[in-house]
C-alpha cells in the first residue's frame, strides 16, 4: 500500500566483503523489539465513534483526517505512564537485544524534542518532556542497542511530505523541499542528540533518485559511522534486509537480514485488538527465523497514556524465561545446516547443530536425515547433558527425555566432529 518501490527494488544483495563494519552485534542479536508510539496511541483505532482494524498508526489515512483536525489531538497527548525504566528492564527481561523506536512516524508527529518543528512532544503537548532522551539512557544502560525508526519520505502534516493526498496535490509538492527543512535536519537532530545510535531505521522510500538517497545517506554517515541504517532507505541500499512485514525468507540468507512481526495485528495500539501471538507463537518464530539466518525484531504497541498492552508484557517476559534457558542457541548462532522437519528447525555454531523441537513426535523419536558428520554427543539446553542417539548410515535418530511437555520448544545440542555438508 505504502511503497513507492517494490522490495527488489529496494535490496541488492550483497556479499560479505561489503558488509558495514560494525553488523556483527546486529548478526548475533537476534531479538529486537520495535515500539510503534505517537498520537495513533490514542487514537485507538477509533475515529469519531468508527472503528478501524490494523495499522492503528494509519487512522489519519484511513478516516482521512484533515490535518487541521489532527493536530488538534497532540493539545490532550499526555503519556503520564510512560516509565522508560520499565519498558528497558522489559526489553532486558524479554531477552531482547535491540530496541527501534519510531521517532517520528507517517503522521508527521515528533515524539522528540525537535526544534526543527513545533508538532513535538515537547512543544505541542501537556506531556513536555522528552521521553526518547530518558529510553535512550534506560537501554543503552543495559547493554541494548538504541535505534530510532523515521519516516523519511512519508510525512502526512508537511504540505511537501509524501503521500497526503487528502489534504494536498501529491503533484504539486516539493519533496526536496521537504527533505532538506524537515526529514535531514530532524534526523542529524537525532543523530547527534541520544547517543550512539544501533539502528536508524528508515521506511516507505520516495521522492529521492538512488544518487540522491546516496548523498543523503553519506551526509548522515558522517554524524554516526558505526549506525546501521535499514534497507527501507530504498534504492537497494542500506546496510541490513528488511523483510516484508510478517515474512520469513525460504531459504537460509547469509548477509544479516530481519523479519518485523506485529505482535496483536497492528503496529500502532488499537484498543480492539486482542489478537496477540502466545509465547509458544513467539519463540517459534524467534527460532524459524533464527533457522535462516535472521533476526526477529517484534512490535509492542504501548497506548497513548504510555502503557505497554498487559498481553504484550506478560507474554514477552515468558519469552525472556525461554530465552534463559534456551539462549544459546539463538544468540550468535547462524542459520541451521538441518533443513526443516515436521518437527521443527535447526540452528548452528560451530561444531554444534540445535534442534528446536517446536511439534515434539508423540513417540519422542527425532528423525534428522542426511546427518552425515560424526556425532559425539546429544544434550537437552538446560536438561540432560546427555541423552540416547543412533546412526544409521545418515539418518541420526534421537530418544528425547519424557516430560518437558510445558517446555514451549525443546532445544536438543547435537555436537559433532567434521563438516556437515
Ligand atoms: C510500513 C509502515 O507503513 C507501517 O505503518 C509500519 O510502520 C511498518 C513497519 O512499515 O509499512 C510497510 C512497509 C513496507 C512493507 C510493508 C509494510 N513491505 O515492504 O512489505
Amino acid at each position: 500500500q505504502a511503497n513507492s518501490q517494490t522490495m527488489d527494488e529496494m535490496w541488492d544483495s550483497r556479499s560479505s566483503d561489503q558488509e558495514h563494519p560494525n553488523i556483527g552485534w546486529f548478526k548475533d542479536a537476534k531479538f529486537g523489539m520495535f515500539i510503534h508510539w505517537g498520537l495513533y496511541s490514542k487514537l485507538a483505532g477509533e475515529w469519531k465513534g468508527k472503528r478501524y482494524y490494523g495499522s492503528g498508526e494509519w487512522i489519519m489515512n484511513q478516516a482521512r483526517i484533515p490535518i487541521a483536525e489532527y493536530s488538534k489531538e497532540a493539545a490532550t497527548f499526555n503519556p503520564t505512564n510512560f516509565d522508560a525504566e520499565k519498558w528497558a528492564q522489559l526489553a532486558e527481561d524479554a531477552g531482547i537485544k535491540y530496541m527501534v523506536i519510531t521517532a517520528k512516524h507517517h503522521e508527521g508527529f515528533s515524539m522528540y524534542d525537535s526544534k526543527v518543528t513545533d508538532f513535538d512532544i515537547v512543544e505541542a503537548t501537556p506531556y513536555k518532556k522528552d521521553p526518547m532522551k530518558a529510553l535512550a539512557e534506560s537501554t543503552r544502560k543495559r547493554g541494548i542497542q538504541f535505534g530510532f525508526y523515521y519516516s523519511q519520505f512519508q510525512d502526512w502534516y508537511e504540505p511537501n511530505g509524501g503521500k497526503n493526498t487528502w489534504d494536498f496535490d501529491e503533484s504539486k509538492k516539493d519533496y526536496q523541499q521537504y527533505y532538506n527543512n524537515k526529514a535531514i535536519p530532524q534526523l542529524k537532530e537525532l543523530m547527534t542528540n541520544y547517543g550512539p545510535l544501533g539502528i536508524v531505521w528508515f521506511d516507505t522510500p520516495g521522492g529521492l533518485t538512488k544518487e540522491q538517497t546516496n548523498d543523503f545517506i553519506k551526509g548522515l554517515r558522517k554524524l554516526q559511522p558505526n549506525s546501521l541504517f535499514s534497507s527501507r532507505v530504498g534504492h537497494g541500499l542500506g546496510d541490513y534486509r528488511d523483510y516484508g512485514d510478517s515474512e520469513i525468507p525460504a531459504t537460509p540468507i547469509k548477509g544479516a537480514w530481519e523479519s518485523i512481526y506485529t505482535h496483536n495485528d497492528s503496529w500502532g495500539y488499537i484498543n480492539h485488538d486482542m489478537n496477540f501471538k502466545t509465547p509458544r507463537e513467539i519463540v517459534h518464530l524467534l527460532a524459524q527465523v533464527a533457522s535462516k539466518g535472521g533476526n526477529l525484531m517484534l512490535n509492542v504497541g504501548p497506548d497513548g497514556t504510555g502503557k505497554i498492552p498487559e498481553y504484550s508484557e506478560k507474554f514477552l517476559r515468558e519469552t525472556g524465561k525461554w530465552l534463559a534457558r534456551n539462549g544459546e542457541s539463538i544468540y550468535g548462532s547462524t542459520y541451521g545446516l538441518v533443513p526443516a522437519q515436521p518437527w521443527g528447525v535447526s540452528t548452528s555454531k560451530p561444531g554444534k547443530q540445535y534442534l528446536h523441537v517446536l511439534n515434539r513426535p508423540l513417540d519422542g523419536k527425532l528423525v534428522i536425515p542426511g546427518f552425515n558428520a560424526n556425532v559425539k554427543s546429544v544434550a537437552i539446553l538446560g536438561g540432560p547433558a546427555s541423552v540416547p542417539f543412533k546412526k544409521r548410515g545418515d539418518v541420526l535418530e534421537i530418544t528425547l527425555p519424557a516430560g518437558e511437555a510445558a517446555n514451549l520448544a525443546t532445544v536438543c545440542v547435537v555436537n559433532y566432529a567434521g563438516k556437515l555438508a
